[in-house]
């Protein structure tokens, strides 16, 4: 069942102003200081490192309705057409991209650009976006006006953040095809939006109360891997602050070291995953490189790491 002879591209992405706290961009950096192309070579992959993508011009204009509510609206607006283009690239190029943020909205450029072939191709994306937040704020809803709080939402077609993608083709993805999990930190307009938009939304509690398991088991058994492509956004604030203390906006009562692996090594099991980001590592906020190389390990076991030999 593990695929162990992939061809991965890696592309690192350091953006750090769709947060509040500088430091993301150093994401890529430690996640290659934690050894994470070797660890997916040993298991068998053959990897390709595209180094970094190269920081854009930002916009020259002010985005009507945007750049007065959304903090760094010019850069990140660069950004993501920026790494809309490397993702619609190296998804067209065939292999299995992997993003390695960044900030949460490094996702509206790798997203919208995999949505973008995906259409080419007519193929299917689901997006599973694990994450203590559900990034479904909009300008008039978000408390902070951070664009990492509102990537779901504009991949998702939310018609306010549209001009972030210029007049670049985009596909919006359909509510039905977002799911998110591990969320226990939802702001109340927020929580309103999900529910009339029908958002699919796995939260903590539920984890809590029925395990892992059976939750992503049911996920997963929902998709048809003959016509779906699924793309995980990995954000390292769904693992528990006391074991990934390098992230900029913690909040207690996250996933268990066990808890988190299993879902990296289900996904991994199903054979399903098409591409992937990980997101909101920041090694300035880090305790001796501890959750980099966390980070790197779940994306090892996203890849087909194991503790017993399981494959077929
Ligand atoms: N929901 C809050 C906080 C937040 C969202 N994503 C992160 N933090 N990482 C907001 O600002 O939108
Ligand atoms: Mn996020
Ligand atoms: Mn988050």
């Amino acid at each position: 069942i593990h695929r162990r002879d992939r061809a991965i591209s890696l592309l690192g992405l350091p953006v750090e102003r769709g947060a509040g706290t500088a430091g993301c961009l150093m994401g890529p950096a430690a996640l290659r200081t934690a050894g994470l192309a070797d660890m997916l070579g040993e298991l068998g992959h053959h990897v390709e490192d595209l180094g970094d993508l190269a920081r854009p011009a930002p916009l020259a204009y002010d985005l009507p309705g945007l750049t007065d509510r959304c903090n760094h609206v010019a850069e990140i607006a660069a950004w993501t057409g920026a790494i809309h283009d490397a993702a619609y690239a190296m998804a067209k190029r065939g292999g299995l991209p992997l993003f390695l943020g960044g900030d949460h909205s490094i996702s509206m450029g790798t997203v919208s650009g995999i949505a973008r072939h995906c259409a080419d191709i007519g193929r299917e994306l689901v997006v599973l976006w694990i994450d203590a937040h559900a990034d479904f704020n909009t300008p008039a809803t978000s408390p902070s006006g951070n664009l990492h709080g509102m990537a779901a939402a504009f991949l998702c077609g939310e018609p306010s953040l549209r001009p972030l993608i210029g007049n670049r083709p985009f596909v919006p993805l359909p509510h039905g095809n977002l799911k998110l999990f591990g969320q226990r930190s939802i702001d109340p307009e927020e929580r309103e939006a999900l529910k009339t938009c029908g958002v699919s939304c796995t939260d903590m509690r539920m984890i809590d109360e029925r395990g892992v398991f059976p939750l992503i088991s049911r996920l997963l058994s929902e998709i048809d891997p003959r016509t779906t492509h699924l793309h995980v956004s990995f954000d390292v604030d769904f693992v528990d602050p006391t074991i990934v203390p390098g992230t900029g906006t913690s909040v207690p009562g996250g996933a268990t070291y066990r808890e988190a692996h299993l879902i990296m090594e289900l996904l991994s099991d199903s054979g399903l995953v098409g591409s992937a980001d990980i997101v909101e590592l920041n090694p300035f906020l880090d305790e001796r490189g501890r959750s980099a190389r966390l980070a790197a390990e779940l994306v090892s076991s996203l890849f087909g790491r194991t503790i017993l030999e399981r494959a077929a």
